[in-house]
């Protein structure tokens, strides 16, 4: 055996660069690798679209891995244990309409199959910007989220996409920064963001279906980015809201690519 410590950083160099040049142009860039945005690249990928996925974080999972205050369980409705079902994700019926799940298995058996279908995820990467042609987003701005959170002034890279998703949850980023730097209005009932509004759970799952869409030319919110966006209320640990987003956001995507 031959270990090389040179070789071991240029096959880690050039893998990188392989997945990096693959995804500067793609079909679908999502921001955000919560659940709905693992969800939606799943659906992408396993309809052969070429998507990846930002995350600012080291690791991807969003608000799944805490459950309820940080007790690690998620709770899903009926509707939704299809998904679930899709990736082989063990689910507890709680009482009629009320079942649980593991969340370290949850968030771990979807990130690990959604990349195995062929979503490409880059992590510990933020996306600061779109990038435009006239009234439509086209891409995103992109740079190391340790670059940000140092608060060099580091210029970033940009990657192009026929379509964006917004997964960033309750702050929208994408959104913000569209409505605040773009022409016209959002698609939403204010033409600008909405907000986020108080706790009612029955209701914010049904209207984060309802609000999962194109809001601009290029950009669709899906999973808790779409409520705020629209100005419907949270939800609280109940995620069957988040997984049917992802799979509604990545439906409407297959048909327009
Ligand atoms: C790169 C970014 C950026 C950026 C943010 O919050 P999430 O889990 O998103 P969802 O919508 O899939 O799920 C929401 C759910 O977790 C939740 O919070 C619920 C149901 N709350 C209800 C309630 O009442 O509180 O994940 C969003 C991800 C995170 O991992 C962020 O780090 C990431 O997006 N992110 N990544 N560039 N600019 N902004």
């Amino acid at each position: 055996m031959a270990l090389d410590e040179i070789i071991i950083s240029r096959a880690i160099i050039d893998r990188y660069y392989e997945k990096l040049t693959s995804c500067l142009s793609s079909d679908v860039a999502i921001v955000g690798g919560g659940p709905s945005g693992l969800v939606a690249g799943y659906f992408l990928a396993k309809a052969g679209k070429k998507v990846a996925l930002f995350e600012r974080k080291l690791s991807v999972g969003g608000g799944m891995w805490g459950g309820g205050m940080l007790f690690n369980e998620i709770v899903v409705q009926e509707e939704a244990l299809r998904i679930l079902d899709i990736f082989g994700v063990r689910c507890k019926q709680y009482d009629d309409h009320h079942y649980t799940a593991d969340a370290i298995e949850t968030v771990a058996t979807i990130t690990g199959m959604a990349v195995r279908t062929g979503l490409t995820i880059f992590n510990c990467i933020s996306v600061e910007d779109v990038m435009m042609r006239q009234d439509k987003v086209e891409g995103l701005v992109i740079n190391w989220s340790p670059v940000e959170m140092a608060g060099l002034h580091v210029d970033p890279l940009t990657v192009r996409a026929a379509y964006t998703i917004d997964t960033t949850g309750h702050d929208t980023e994408v959104v913000k920064v569209v409505a605040r730097k773009m022409a016209g209005t959002l698609d939403t009932p204010t033409g600008g963001i909405g907000g986020e509004k108080s706790m009612w759970a029955e209701r914010a799952e049904s209207d984060t279906l309802k609000n999962t869409r194109e809001i601009y030319p290029g950009l669709y919110v899906a999973g808790m980015a779409a409520n705020a966006t629209a100005g419907g209320p949270r939800m609280g640990p109940i995620f069957g809201g988040m997984l049917l987003s992802g799979e509604k956001v990545a439906g409407e995507l297959i048909q327009r690519l």
